[in-house]
């Protein structure tokens, strides 16, 4: 059975720092894998679909996006979970769009952000791999408030 850990909430000053990059030597270790599969259960037993290391009061560059279709946005894609690592997004379209976000750190609150409808973006999986990859529509939402998390930055900053 995962570890389900304590989610920080608005206002706790872990959320407002920019996270550090996972280092070379930390791939592929039992202790990147751990704290992934805490963080993928934490997300589950919160009903997210995507959470960021500082959630959880890790100040790493991880991110774990795991998009299914909900009432929001029923046409979202199920997606097998990724987890990125040192995630960097390289281009964003210019055309953005407006959605309804919530956040697992600001409980019981809503709002609309207008994000980039598509991002390109490289990340590292839990093995070490370098990974470049399109996203458009919901997950690319998802990939754009986790990296938030990582600068530091809420969805409630952008409204
Ligand atoms: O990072 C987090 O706080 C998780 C957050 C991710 C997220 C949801 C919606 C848009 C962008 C990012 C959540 O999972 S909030 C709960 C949720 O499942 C949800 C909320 C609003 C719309 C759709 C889903
Ligand atoms: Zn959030």
């Amino acid at each position: 059975m995962s570890t389900i850990l304590p989610v920080a909430e608005r206002g706790e000053s872990i959320l407002t720092l920019t996270a550090a990059e996972v280092a070379k030597t930390e791939l592929n270790s039992p202790w990147l894998k751990e704290l992934a599969e805490a963080m993928h259960a934490t997300m589950l037993a919160r009903n997210g679909v995507g959470i960021a290391a500082p959630q959880v009061y890790v100040s790493k560059r991880v991110i774990i996006v795991a998009s299914r279709p909900n009432p929001r946005y029923p046409d979202a894609p199920e997606m097998d979970v990724l987890v990125m690592v040192n995630l960097e997004i390289l281009e964003k379209s210019e055309l953005t769009v407006w959605g309804e976000e919530g956040c697992l750190s600001v409980p019981d609150e809503r709002g609309q952000v207008a994000r980039a409808e598509s991002i390109k973006l490289r990340y590292c999986t839990l093995e070490g791999t370098a990974v470049e990859t399109t996203l458009s529509g919901f997950p690319a939402r998802i990939v754009q408030h986790e990296v938030d998390h990582l600068d530091g930055v809420l969805f409630i900053d952008r409204i």
